[in-house]
């Protein structure tokens, strides 16, 4: 593919490397409880250099369809070969630059064009993305933020908050986050564990706390009145309560409710985002690159949003140092507007795949620095890449 565009870098291999990442605490959601990440990490190995891309699929196909194993196959068995030149590419989709932001990235920008012949599989494809936005970026020795266009040094931070066994423990979680500095929490609803916890840490935050929910699609159209009674505890939004494909129940909740509906496994990109405002499904958008197939997408959702004057905040997926630092500098443009899921590394792991993501102090209580090193400008740390790898890497050559 890359023998296609002039000047761009040319990829010569395709490393696949499955961690498995331990979590300081067990994460709990209405569709499932991690206490270990597996994550699919996708090194590409270019003439001008390497990248490195986070595959933010999860170990089981619960949050969405994809999962690591069948992200991994779909790599190896379709879109690693179509990058690597073995498959045929359309020349005429490749080349043309997304980025109005005085950023030349011709190889990331031919990559989703080069991939759209495989249906889905947005986070594999987002992951090899981002390792070839990485590599390029790091070539031309400008920063992610940069390419991005960030308008800010640093990103308000907001954590997102497990199911816990009890009210005590999740009282106690929440006010250690306080303390470190968080800005907003975001608490993990399901049915049976919604009004109750919800109301205990808007007792405990005050009335001014930045307080949200999110259900992970865990209710349906019979509970509108339920989520509905969470209007009197003042949040920022309600994410996601219903399935994936139903905007309807979503617009109905919306005008049935004051608070805020949001939408995050239903926005696969700009023309969903497009359609869920446009029918009243959502009203703030969480992006996440991954779900979005890549950054470059996330950016054009970003610009959506907007033009059309709603509120994006930057979601996240337990990442490693390496997707956290890519989210950290898409956070930094003007249309997010809330904090994100993008919390220090400490809040997953005790130790991060690279350099950990530690909050500011002083005025940046709360806050992540937007890395300003080429391409993601973090280093993956070799020998925890090794310590962590329950089977060698498999590598994709031309
Ligand atoms: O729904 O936002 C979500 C983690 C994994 C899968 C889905 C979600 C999440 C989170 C964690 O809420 C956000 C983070 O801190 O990375
Ligand atoms: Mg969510």
């Amino acid at each position: 593919m890359s023998d296609t565009i002039p000047d761009a870098p040319r990829i010569e291999a395709i490393e696949l490397h499955r961690i498995e990442v331990p979590l300081v605490r067990p994460f709990e959601t209405s569709f499932g409880r991690e206490t270990v990440r597996e994550v699919l990490m996708v090194r590409v190995r270019t003439d001008a250099g390497d990248g490195w891309g986070e595959c933010v699929a999860g170990r089981d196909p619960f949050y969405s369809s994809e999962y690591v194993d069948g992200a991994a196959s779909v790599i190896e068995r379709h879109l690693g070969p179509a990058l690597l030149g073995r498959l045929r590419v359309d020349g005429r989709a490749v080349s043309r630059d997304p980025m109005p932001r005085g950023a030349s990235v011709p190889l990331a920008a031919a990559v989703a064009p080069a991939l759209a012949f495989v249906a889905g599989h947005r986070m594999a494809k987002g992951a090899l993305e981002a390792a070839v936005l990485d590599a390029e970026l790091r070539a031309q020795g400008r920063s992610m933020g940069e390419a991005f266009g960030a308008e800010r040094d640093w990103v308000d931070c907001g954590v997102s908050v497990g199911i816990a066994p009890t009210l005590e423990e999740l009282l106690d979680e929440v006010t250690g986050y306080l303390e470190e500095g968080y800005r907003r929490i975001k608490l993990k609803i399901r049915p049976g564990w919604d009004l109750v916890p919800v109301g205990a840490v808007r007792e405990l935050m005050g009335p001014a706390g930045m307080l949200q929910v999110d259900a992970n699609t865990a209710y349906t159209a019979d509970d509108i009145p339920l989520l509905a009674r969470l209007d009197d505890l003042d949040l920022l939004l309600i994410e996601q309560p219903f399935a994936e494909e139903d905007l309807a129940t979503h617009a109905r909740l919306a005008a049935e409710c004051d608070t805020p509906v949001c939408l995050d496994e239903s926005i696969l990109g700009v023309s969903t985002a497009i359609d869920a405002i446009e029918r009243g499904a959502t009203s703030i958008i969480n992006i996440k690159p991954g779900r979005m197939g890549g950054y470059l997408e996330a950016l054009r959702v970003h610009d959506v949003c907007c033009e059309l004057d709603v509120p994006a905040w930057c979601g996240g997926m337990l990442e490693t140092g390496v997707g956290r630092a890519a989210n950290v500098a898409l956070a930094a443009l003007p249309g997010f507007v809330l904090p994100g899921d993008t919390s220090a590394s400490s809040r997953y792991y005790a130790e991060d795949l690279t350099e950990p993501f530690v909050l500011g102090t002083g005025e940046h209580h709360g806050q992540l620095r937007v890395p300003d090193g080429p391409g993601t400008g973090v280093t993956v740390r070799d020998e925890l890449l090794r310590a962590w790898a329950p089977a060698q890497p498999v590598t994709l050559a031309r």
